[in-house]
């Protein structure tokens, strides 16, 4: 295990970058919320169905933002449990199985854990059963002081949609979570209504369906605009309540929603051919970051959601060098344009490789395989050494060590 080790810490002491002088600990003294967004992808970001506005809180809040357009997905079978993952430990999910089932023993240096050492009360807002991806448990080893999962809810079937509590009355319900905890804290927020199959009632739907032969496509403008119109009445409630200066609020999709079962009729939305350099494109998910008194920006650097933990951490001021990560803060300022997703495939600044084929990022056209070439190993290096310290779990024999 000490070799296997060894070549983990020299990987990552080789990729690790500088973090921005100019925001590191930027934000020290606020709170983190995180939001997961359920099921959201880029693509509806700034665009309209039939003429309609699909996220207009959200297109208006990136103004005042940080808002990353090249942030990938990287989960695989674990789904959102997969997402958090990666954006709590900086760590890539398994190729198989879902590590918050298969790993939840292992000793872990996650974020929750991290920031409860340096003072913060750490929570998880869900409200669904508590064992569901294993989240009890794995939120133990993750390091969280509390869960509030749906037994902190009032929870009816008024209330109620598709998966459970619908959006609205949950972030409504959390305000009171939210103000009963001590300061600085972190806390992270699961939505769920806009969960396939993207069911909601005709009085929750701001705008109609769309209309294609994939009635899941359909469903998904509605469920997708009701999500945006809950985080707008959150954010509403958020400066009601004065915690809205005092937070840095984390904004990210966490997977795909519509699978390439509905390529059909996403071609027909997108007006475009949807080729695997296109399927790679839409595994692109938003990734909104607004800190108080900043005006923020739109960055289009490559990048995952294995990055997310490394920001984070660093714009409260705590340095990561004695930990091990695979991303690389989003803001540091040679930070390579590069995010591998668990199937192997990766995007660079000028170059997509998937399903052993290199496309030109700008255009989609295939190019010769030479191009993507001097990047194919890194790609398989960074999951194959993340699936040795998950499946190994070094970490154990890493933080025992001096
Ligand atoms: C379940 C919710 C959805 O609690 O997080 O899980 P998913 O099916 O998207 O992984
Ligand atoms: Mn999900």
């Amino acid at each position: 295990d000490g070799s296997r080790l060894t070549d983990i810490e020299n990987y990552i002491q080789a990729n690790q970058k500088e973090p921005n002088q100019k925001l590191f600990g930027a934000a020290s003294d606020k709170n983190i919320i995180m939001v997961s967004m359920e099921s959201l992808q880029n693509f509806v970001i700034g665009e309209r169905m039939n003429g309609e506005e699909i996220t207009p809180f959200l297109n208006a809040f990136i103004k005042e933002s940080y808002y990353f357009t090249d942030f990938y997905q990287q989960t695989g079978q674990g789904k959102t449990s997969d997402s958090e993952f990666l954006v709590e430990n900086s760590l890539y999910p398994l190729g198989r199985g879902a590590v918050f089932f298969t790993h939840a023993q292992n000793t872990f240096q996650a974020s929750p854990a991290i920031l409860n050492e340096a003072g913060y009360y750490t929570a998880a807002l869900h409200a669904n059963n508590k064992s569901f991806w294993n989240r009890d448990l794995m939120y133990q080893s993750l390091g969280y002081q509390h869960f509030y999962d749906n037994t902190a809810y009032r929870i009816n079937a008024a209330n109620s949609v598709n998966w459970g509590l619908k959006d609205k009355p949950f972030f409504k319900q959390s305000i009171a979570h939210l103000q009963a905890m001590p300061e600085p804290f972190y806390a992270k927020f699961i939505t769920l209504t806009n969960h396939f199959p993207f069911t909601l009632d005709r009085e929750d739907r701001s705008i109609p369906e769309y209309t294609s032969a994939s009635k899941t496509l359909n469903r998904y403008f509605p469920t997708v605009r009701y999500m945006d119109e809950a985080i707008e009445q959150f954010i509403t409630d958020l400066k009601e309540t004065n915690l809205y200066e005092h937070s840095v609020i984390v904004l990210y999709g966490d997977h795909y929603g519509i699978s390439d079962n509905h390529n059909e009729s996403l071609e027909q939305f997108l007006q475009r051919e949807i080729t695997p350099f296109e399927t790679v494109q839409l595994q692109r998910v938003p990734l909104i970051i607004h800190i108080p008194g900043q005006t923020g920006q739109t960055i289009d650097k490559v990048s995952g959601q294995i990055d997310l933990e490394p920001t984070i951490l660093h714009l409260l001021g705590l340095k990561t060098e004695n930990k091990l990560q695979f991303g690389n803060d989003l803001f540091a300022e040679d930070k390579l344009d590069f995010a591998v997703l668990r199937n192997g495939s990766f995007i660079t600044s000028e170059y997509v490789y998937t399903t052993d084929t290199c496309y030109q990022k700008e255009t989609g056209k295939l190019i010769d395989i030479s191009y993507c070439e001097p990047f194919m190993d890194k790609a398989k290096q960074e999951l194959a050494l993340s699936d040795q310290l998950v499946q190994g779990d070094l970490l154990r024999f890493y933080l025992e060590r001096d």
